[in-house]
C-alpha cells in the first residue's frame, strides 16, 4: 500500500472511535486547524460517496445506513444525484478543471480510487445493488481528499491567510504528497482533494457555489471593465449548469454556445480547456465567447481579466485549463436546422457510411454544421444556425440517401430554439456516469479530409477502431468556420484547422485488478498517442478530453506553440507554486501522483 492510504489510517483509527456512523477525521494537526479557522470553521471531513452501503470503512467496523444506501443505488449512474455530492465523480473530465495551469483529469469515477493500489469504495455501475461489491468489503478512503471546505463566502476567499494557510499546508511531509482540489457539487465550494489535482481550482470553485453566483444576469449592452465596446452577453456563475444558462438564454431569446451535457458548469474547466459545442463551427470555442473573468489568484487578489486588463491572465484562463467563477460569455440568437439520422450497420455497409462522413465533412464543417456521430443507436445527430431548410436538406442529400437505402431514417427539421434541442436530442440522451471509464481522443484536420490520400487513410482507420472498440463516437464541434484572430487564446491552434474531434475510450469494472485497469489505461494510450497521431501527427489533442498519459502533453498535444507563454504566466500569478495538477502547465512530475499507475512497469 502506498502512502495515500497510510494517511487515512493514522487519521482514522483516532477517530472513529468516538463517531457514530459517520466516522470524522481527526483535524488535530495544527495547519488543518489553522486552515478550518482561516475559512471561519467550514472545513469538513470527506467521506466515500458509497460509505453508507458498506459496513468497514478503511478496516474497521461502521453501521450500514440502508435508507441512504438505497438512494445511492438508486441513483449511482445519475448526473443530478453525483453532481450534488462532493465525493462522488462523474465520467468526463471537464467539471473540475483545475487552475490556469491544469487539466482537469479527477471527475471520473476510478479517481474516487487510488488506482494503483486499487483502494475505493466503487459500487457496480452496471448493477449496483449488486451485493458482491459490499458484502465483505471494506470501503476505503480511496483519493477522496479528507476534508473540503464549503459555503465559503467569496469575501472570506480574498483573504489572504487563507492561501498563507494553504501553503504552509502543502509544506506538511504528508500533505506534500497531496494535491489540494475542488470538484464542481453545489453545496461544496472548496474541498481538499487528493485526486490528482491542485489548489487553483480549489481556489477558484471556492466560490463557485456561493449565492451571488448561481446568479445569472442578462445584459444587452454588456461593456468589459476598462474597455470601450459592447456586446449582448449573459454573466454566469461558475456554479451554473448548462442546463439553467440555456434555459435562462431561451427565456432571454438567446443561445449559448456550451456543451453537451446538463450538469457541466458553464464557467467553469469546460470553457478553460477550449469548450467545445455543436454550435462552435459556426460560433467558436467557449474561449472565443469569453469577454471577461473575474477570479481569485492564488495571492489572494481578486482580479478582472478581459482584453483591457490583466489581458495575460484573460489570455491563459482562455485555454490552459481551470475554473473560475464569473464569466461573461457573448450569446447569438439564430436559427436552427437539425439531423437526427440513423441506419442499420453490417459488414457490407460500414465502409459506404464512412466515405459518406469523411466525404461530406468539410463542406458540412464550412457549412456550419456541427453534433455527434454516434455509435448507439448508428448515425448522427447535427445541427446548424445558418442554412435554411432546403439548404439542409441539399446538403445533408448524400447521407439521407445512404440512410434511406440501409434501414434507416434521416429526418431533417427546423426546431423553435436552442433549448428545444437541448432538451430532445441531448437531456434523453445523457450518458450515465458513475463507469469507470478513461478516454483518449485526437483533433483531425480538415487538410486530411481535402485529398484522396488522406480521405481513404481516415476510412481506413475508422473501420481498424471499429473492429477494435466498436463504433466510434466523434464530437463534430471545433470551430472551422469562426473568424478566430491568430492568438486570442491559449487553446492549441490545432482547433482552428480540424474538424473532428476523435475519440476513444475503455471501461472496466468496481472490481478490475490492477493489471486490468493498467491494461485498459495502456491500450487507450496506444490509441491516442500512437494510432491517432500516426494519423495526424501534427495536430494536438483537446486537453479536457485527451489521454491521460500524453507524452508530449506539454508542448504539442494539449497547448502546442502556447506552452511556455503559459508557463510565464502561471509563474507570475503563482509564485510559490501552490497549484499543481497532473500534466498542467509547469506541473511538479508523476511522483507526486502515486494513485496514477505507472504504464512502463510491467
Ligand atoms: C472546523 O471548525 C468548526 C468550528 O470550530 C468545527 O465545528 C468543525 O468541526 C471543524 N472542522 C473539522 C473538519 O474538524
Ligand atoms: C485492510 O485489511 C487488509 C487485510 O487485512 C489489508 O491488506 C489492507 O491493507 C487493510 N487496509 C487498510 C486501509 O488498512
Ligand atoms: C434517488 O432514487 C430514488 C428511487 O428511484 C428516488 O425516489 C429519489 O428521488 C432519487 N433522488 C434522490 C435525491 O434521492
Ligand atoms: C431495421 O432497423 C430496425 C430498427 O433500427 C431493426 O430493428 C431491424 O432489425 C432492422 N432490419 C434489418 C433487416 O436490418
Ligand atoms: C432519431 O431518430 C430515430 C429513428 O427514427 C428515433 O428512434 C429517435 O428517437 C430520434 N431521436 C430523437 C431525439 O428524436
Ligand atoms: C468518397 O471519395 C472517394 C475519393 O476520395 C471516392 O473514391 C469514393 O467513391 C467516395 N465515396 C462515396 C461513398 O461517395
Ligand atoms: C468481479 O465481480 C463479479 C461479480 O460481481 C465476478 O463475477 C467477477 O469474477 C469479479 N472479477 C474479479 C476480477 O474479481
Ligand atoms: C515507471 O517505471 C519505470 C520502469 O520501472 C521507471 O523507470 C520509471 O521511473 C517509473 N516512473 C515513475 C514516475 O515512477
Ligand atoms: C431582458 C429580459 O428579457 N430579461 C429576462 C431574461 O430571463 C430572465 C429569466 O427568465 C427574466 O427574469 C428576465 O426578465
Amino acid at each position: 500500500m502506498n502512502s495515500c492510504g497510510i494517511l487515512f489510517v493514522s487519521l482514522l483509527i483516532t477517530t472513529v472511535v468516538a463517531a457514530s456512523s459517520t466516522p470524522i477525521l481527526d483535524i488535530s494537526p495544527p495547519q488543518w486547524r489553522a486552515l478550518n479557522s482561516s475559512v471561519g470553521g467550514r472545513l469538513h471531513a470527506a467521506t466515500p460517496f458509497a460509505l453508507p452501503c458498506f459496513s468497514k470503512y478503511n478496516n474497521i467496523s461502521v453501521s450500514v445506513n440502508e435508507a441512504e444506501c438505497n438512494a445511492i443505488q438508486a441513483n449511482y449512474t445519475s448526473s443530478e444525484f453525483r453532481v450534488e455530492r462532493f465525493s462522488a465523480n462523474m465520467n468526463v473530465r471537464l467539471p473540475c478543471t483545475p487552475g490556469v495551469m491544469c487539466i482537469a483529469d479527477s471527475t471520473q469515477v476510478q479517481y474516487e480510487t487510488c488506482m494503483s493500489t486499487h483502494s475505493g469504495c466503487l459500487l457496480d455501475s452496471a448493477n449496483p445493488r449488486n451485493p458482491l461489491a459490499i458484502d465483505g468489503t471494506s470501503c476505503n478512503q480511496g483519493e477522496i481528499s479528507p476534508f473540503y471546505v464549503r459555503e465559503l463566502s467569496h469575501e472570506s476567499l480574498i483573504n489572504i491567510h487563507a492561501f498563507e494557510a494553504l501553503r504552509s499546508m502543502s509544506e506538511w511531509p504528508v500533505i506534500s504528497r497531496r494535491r489540494l482540489s475542488s470538484l464542481r457539487a453545489p453545496e461544496f465550494l472548496f474541498l481538499l482533494k487528493t485526486q490528482a489535482t491542485i489548489i487553483w481550482d480549489g481556489l477558484v470553485e471556492l466560490i463557485r457555489w456561493t449565492h451571488n453566483l448561481q446568479t445569472m444576469s442578462y445584459h444587452s449592452q454588456f461593456v468589459p471593465e476598462l474597455c470601450t465596446s459592447s456586446h449582448r452577453a449573459i454573466t454566469v456563475g461558475a456554479g451554473v449548469t448548462f442546463e439553467q444558462v440555456y434555459k435562462f438564454a431561451d427565456d432571454n431569446d438567446s443561445m449559448f454556445v456550451g456543451g453537451y451535457a446538463q450538469t457541466i458548469g458553464a464557467s467553469g474547466g469546460w470553457m478553460m480547456g477550449g469548450g467545445h459545442s455543436v454550435l462552435a463551427p459556426s460560433f467558436g470555442l467557449g474561449v472565443d465567447r469569453v469577454l471577461e473573468i473575474k477570479i481569485v489568484t492564488p495571492d489572494g487578489k481578486l482580479r478582472t481579466a478581459n482584453a483591457c486588463q490583466n489581458a495575460d491572465l484573460f489570455w491563459a484562463l482562455r485555454g490552459g485549463g481551470g475554473g473560475t467563477f464569473w464569466g461573461s460569455h457573448r450569446i447569438h440568437a439564430p436559427r436552427r436546422e437539425t439531423i437526427n439520422m440513423t441506419f442499420t450497420p453490417t459488414d457490407t455497409n460500414l465502409q459506404e457510411y464512412f466515405e459518406v462522413l469523411v466525404n461530406n465533412s468539410a463542406h458540412w464543417g464550412e457549412e456550419g454544421w456541427g453534433g455527434h456521430v454516434n455509435h448507439a443507436p448508428a448515425g448522427l445527430i447535427y445541427v446548424n444556425p445558418r442554412l435554411s431548410l432546403a439548404e439542409a436538406e441539399a446538403s445533408m442529400a448524400q447521407l439521407s440517401a445512404f440512410a434511406h437505402a440501409n434501414n434507416g431514417t434521416a429526418d431533417i427539421e427546423t426546431l423553435p430554439s436552442w433549448f428545444t434541442f437541448f432538451t430532445r436530442f441531448i437531456v434523453q440522451v445523457e450518458a450515465p456516469v458513475g463507469v469507470p471509464t478513461v478516454l483518449g481522443s485526437r483533433l483531425i484536420p480538415k487538410a486530411l479530409f481535402e485529398s484522396d490520400a488522406g480521405r481513404a487513410q481516415l476510412v481506413a482507420h475508422l473501420l481498424k477502431q471499429t473492429a477494435e472498440f466498436g463504433l466510434p463516437y466523434i464530437p463534430v464541434g471545433t470551430p472551422i468556420a469562426f473568424n478566430y484572430t491568430p492568438g486570442a487564446t491559449s487553446v492549441t491552434p490545432a482547433w482552428r484547422t480540424a474538424l473532428w474531434h476523435l475519440t476513444g475510450k475503455a471501461n472496466w469494472a468496481y472490481n478490475s485488478s490492477t493489471a486490468d485497469i493498467r491494461t485498459a489505461l495502456s491500450t487507450i494510450h496506444n490509441f491516442a498517442h500512437v494510432e491517432l497521431t500516426a494519423l495526424a501527427p501534427d495536430s494536438g489533442a483537446y486537453m479536457n478530453e485527451a489521454d491521460v498519459y500524453e507524452s508530449n502533453h506539454e508542448l504539442d498535444t494539449y497547448w502546442g506553440t502556447n506552452y511556455e507563454r503559459l508557463l510565464a504566466i502561471k509563474t507570475k500569478y503563482d509564485p510559490h507554486g501552490l497549484l499543481d495538477c497532473w500534466r498542467c502547465v509547469g506541473w511538479k512530475g508523476a511522483a507526486q501522483f502515486p494513485c496514477y499507475p505507472n504504464l512502463s512497469v510491467a
